[in-house]
Order: C-alpha cells, then structure tokens, then sequence
C-alpha cells in the first residue's frame, strides 16, 4: 500500500517535469529578415548570448543577395581588397548567395556565444558592390 503511493507521487513528479520540459522549444526566438535591393530589415536587432534564435531571411529584392552576421568592414577592407573567402571566414552564421536568389526564403538557427557591443556586429551583403549600396545593418548582443 506504501508502496503504490510513492509510485503515484514519483509518477506525478515526472509529469509535472514533462509539462516544464516541454515548454522548451517555444524560447527559440524568431527574427525575421528581409533583403531588399539594397537595404536589410530585421525585427529584432538586439540579441542575447546563449538565446537560440532561428532565422528566416526572404529576398525581396529583384537581385541575388547573400546574407551574413560579422563584423563591420572597415574603410581599407572595403572593395576587392577582401575575397569572399575572407569574408566567409569572418561570418558568425551565413546564407549564401545561392540559397537567396530572387523571392527566395532561407531559415537557419544560431545562438550567439558572446556578447557584442554596439559598432562591433551587424548583419550584411557582401554580393559585390551591395555593402556600399546600403545593405548592411548594426545589431548588437548583450
Ligand atoms: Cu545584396
């Protein structure tokens, strides 16, 4: 008799753990970002470290357009004095330009690691000439 109300109390301790548990996926955050030509919206622009955020990025632009998380280029690296595989190596989280022609929507999930402090992240293009053009945007990660 002892024995079976334990069982009743362990069995309702683990369902109360399973309802917490299963709140767990919600907390992903979603940002949302569109790629005009030549301009980048996001809804979110202040992240935090260790959140997981998953990314929906559409093109809506008439232009191909990639998308990148690094940091700002300064005035000398600007122009053809970085190749794309440098840039690539500097990006926190990408989509290449392949996966964002026209009209197209690509999705990605990245937690950033460390915080950063306004001027030292933002979200960018770096198809050739975009970047100046305007698509860049500052975000920070406290
Ligand atoms: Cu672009």
């Amino acid at each position: 008799m002892l024995y079976r109300k334990i069982f009743i109390v362990l069995a309702a301790v683990s369902l109360l753990l399973t309802a917490c548990g299963g709140q767990k996926p919600a907390e992903t955050t979603e940002v949302k970002i569109t790629l005009t030509d030549f301009g980048i919206e996001s809804n979110v622009t202040e992240f935090k470290a260790g959140v997981p955020y998953h990314f929906t990025v559409t093109n809506a632009g008439v232009v191909e357009h990639e998308f990148m998380v690094m940091p700002p280029l300064q005035e000398d690296h600007m122009g053809m004095e970085m190749d794309m595989h440098e840039l690539d190596e500097m990006a926190l989280a990408m989509v290449p330009a392949s996966d964002l022609s026209a009209g197209a929507t690509a999705t990605f999930d990245y937690t950033f690691t460390e915080a950063a402090p306004d001027g030292t992240l933002e979200f960018s293009c770096h198809t050739p000439g975009h970047y100046e053009a305007g698509m860049k945007l500052p975000i920070v990660v406290k």
